[in-house]
């Protein structure tokens, strides 16, 4: 049973005041808070057995190793990986996609190849590919957005052609909840023979994502967006496509024999994983798969949905205001301005009334160019969101305007 009310008493940080204000926390897709389950576990592996993986030969190194291995099989269940080897820790989506463009990428592009990607790219799943263009002599190629945030894969096979390598993209879109039509996208890519690189940051803690199902060949997310720590995240790689990847980064425990002049590495996982990896937070990262399992991604998604619809509704009934992004279905994010108030002007007025919101460009500046607005307000919904932070939100939206009347933009 899905119930936000119970589910809140696992969140002891939405007990606190802001401002002698309740607190309504709205920046879920930044990063996301944590359930006392995942407290616990980091915990308890400091406390109890914190030992370094895969070296001891002592009990604290093995329940440690025992740990980390089955925090590994728990995300691999998560996403529907076949196996627990498919996926790599990382440091989150950023460096997952910077792996993935840094070994496959260079390994296997050449001068006229070409990397398809989109307009409404958080720059983590830009920028690795302007990289790789530049060091490879590949071309970059864009889905271009279509109104009112979508994009547009009428033309999908004037895009993605024979000449496409490697197609990255969004499965929704951070800055306005855009959910993209993966499964079509993949479909181009894979009939011209193409590789897909899902990032899933904003996908795989908010709906059923089944890596399987998709048939993507590497899918990026991040532990602390789906109610994990910060710093660590995941990889997906089809088994095939790792086995025939160089290594990432060189050093400790990535390496099968080691010679003066050359070495010899592990298969995938541990070809990826070198140096001591954030043991507690792969454990702490597993914690929050157990306890989103137990939600059931289906309730989540259905309860981000009916937070999303009154939030939409509630907002519509304010003038003044510009919401960007689909109306129907889109993830728990709605993006928006206050007419003639700067977004950083509207956040930190709700700050000042305990609603917590962010406001700039997202890390997506060329949607915003789309958009022709510098920056967004940007609320943004997850598990613990109920329709009081709403009415929060709304209300406080309402000072705002009070504020601001008769004031020019600036
Ligand atoms: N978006 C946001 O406020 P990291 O920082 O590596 O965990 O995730 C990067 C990233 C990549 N792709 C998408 C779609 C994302 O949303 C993010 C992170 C946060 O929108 C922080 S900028």
């Amino acid at each position: 049973m899905f119930s936000v009310d119970k589910i809140r008493l696992d969140f002891p940080i939405l007990e606190r005041l802001i401002h002698g204000h309740p607190m309504s926390y709205l920046d879920s897709t930044a990063t996301t808070q944590k359930p006392v389950q995942v407290l616990n576990a980091l915990d308890d592996y400091y406390r109890r057995y914190n030992a370094n993986v895969h070296r001891g030969l002592y009990l604290l190194s093995e329940e440690a190793t025992e740990a980390y291995e089955e925090a590994r099989k728990k995300v691999a269940r998560f996403i529907g990986a076949r196996h627990s080897s498919e996926v790599i820790f990382t440091r989150g989506t950023t460096e997952s996609l910077n792996l993935v463009a840094s070994t496959w990428g260079t390994a296997n592009l050449k001068p006229g190849d070409e990397i398809v990607t989109t307009e409404l790219e958080h720059h983590s799943n830009l920028v690795p590919w302007q990289m790789l263009a530049q060091r490879t002599g590949a071309v970059l190629r864009f889905i271009r957005l279509a109104e009112p945030g979508v994009l547009d894969i009428s033309n999908i096979g004037g895009i993605i052609t024979n000449r496409t390598k490697i197609v990255a993209f969004a499965h929704v879109s951070n800055a306005l909840g855009t959910i993209n039509p993966v499964k079509e996208i993949i479909a181009a890519a894979h009939a011209v023979g193409a590789i897909v690189v899902l990032d899933g940051a904003q996908s795989v803690p908010h709906m059923p994502v089944n890596v399987v199902d998709l048939d993507c060949d590497f899918m990026a997310f991040s532990g602390h967006k789906m109610l994990g720590p910060t710093g660590i995240g995941g990889l997906y790689g089809k088994a095939a496509l790792l086995d025939a990847m160089p290594p990432y980064q060189g050093g400790g425990e990535m390496i099968d024999d080691v010679q003066l002049e050359r070495s010899t590495y592990k298969p995938a996982p541990a070809k990826f994983e070198a140096g001591t990896p954030d043991i507690a937070g792969a454990i702490g990262f597993g914690a929050a798969t157990d306890y989103l399992t137990t939600l059931g991604m289906e309730n989540v998604r259905a309860h981000e949905k009916s937070i999303v619809t009154y939030a939409l509704e509630a907002m519509s009934n304010l003038d003044d205001i510009d919401v960007y992004g689909p109306r129907d279905d889109r993830g728990g994010v709605v993006s928006f301005n206050i007419r003639s108030v700067h977004a950083h002007d509207t956040a930190q007025v709700l700050d000042e009334f305990g609603v917590a919101v962010r406001a700039g460009h997202h890390c997506a500046q060329p949607l915003m160019r789309w958009l022709k607005v510098p920056s967004t307000v940007r609320a943004s919904f997850y598990v613990y969101t109920t329709t009081d932070d709403i009415d929060r939100l709304v209300g406080a939206l309402h000072k705002v305007k009070e504020l601001f009347a008769g004031v020019a933009h600036t």
